[in-house]
């Protein structure tokens, strides 16, 4: 089967010291993450980034900062920066980092509740306007998913030209759709033929979807955005540890642990100039 490209989503916009004191703000602390994901096999790092005190934002001098940093000590890593940045945050706020011309970045493709009054909003238009910055800056889309309807939205802007084929979708389930396996066939079931897919399970999901994930021929993400422990009741040491076990799984499942170069090729990604 093909190398498993791992993901490792290391900061997160929600998550915060208080829940796990190994949560990066700084800009040391999040090369320090991304180092560790990196060491462990991680390919591709979803960036989201902090002020000092936490706050999360989009300052595209911050995330410059905090990629050079990153690409000094995992020379070859692909970063890819959230375009969702943390709930609330303009449309404006959130492109920022596209126009560092990074490989990736993230796209969700629908409005989802992340609970209480918390809502992560994408309008049409707004998605629309995202997807074509990214295509004339270069950047490749993750598309987030979060439920099936942004799988058929996805289709739509596929048709409507504004998304490039392969996409490269990352199921994250757990937070509105469910994180068991039929819900993962089902959407595997509903991407174009020849795309390719990753799969994040938030929290105490995040290891079971993973090796399902593994053995259906995916990608997976893990990390301190969709998790913050190593097991129940143990808060995870660093994003190393949490990359660490699903190669792990991997290589005991047949799967080799895909370098950062073959995650381009997988993903048909321009090879490093
Ligand atoms: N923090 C969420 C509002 C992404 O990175 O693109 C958005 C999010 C998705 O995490
Ligand atoms: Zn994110």
């Amino acid at each position: 089967m093909e190398k498993l490209i791992i993901t490792a989503a290391i900061s997160g916009a929600e998550v915060t010291k208080e829940q796990n004191p190994n949560v990066p703000y700084t800009v040391e602390e999040t090369v320090k993450e991304a180092k560790s994901a990196y060491d462990a096999g991680a390919s591709i790092i979803h960036l989201h980034v902090r002020e000092d005190d936490g706050t999360p934002t989009q300052d595209k001098e911050r995330f410059k900062v905090v990629m050079d940093a990153i690409l000094e000590e995992c020379p070859d890593v692909i970063v890819q920066p959230s375009t969702g940045g943390a709930v609330g945050m303009t449309d404006e706020e959130r492109m920022q980092p596209t126009e560092l011309k990074p490989e990736m970045a993230t796209l969700s493709t629908g409005t989802v509740n992340f609970g209480g009054e918390e809502v992560f909003i994408n309008t049409d238009t707004s998605i629309q306007n995202f997807a074509k910055m990214m295509l004339e800056r270069g950047v490749k889309p993750e598309v987030e998913i979060f439920e099936k309807g942004m799988v058929d939205a996805a289709k739509a802007y596929i048709k409507q030209g504004l998304l490039k084929e392969p996409v490269h979708f990352d199921f994250v389930l757990g937070v509105s759709m469910a994180a068991e396996a039929r819900d993962l066939a089902f959407l595997v079931d509903s991407i174009p033929a020849g795309s390719t897919w990753t799969a994040a399970g938030l929290g105490r999901h995040e290891l079971g979807l993973g090796a399902i994930a593994i053995a259906m021929g995916g990608h997976v993400r893990v990390g301190f955005e969709d998790n913050l422990y190593f097991e129940r009741g143990v808060l995870a040491e660093n994003n190393g540890q949490l990359v660490e076990r699903i190669a792990k799984i991997s290589k005991l499942m047949g799967r080799e642990i895909a370098s950062p170069d073959e995650a381009r090729e997988i993903l048909g990604l321009p090879k490093r100039g």
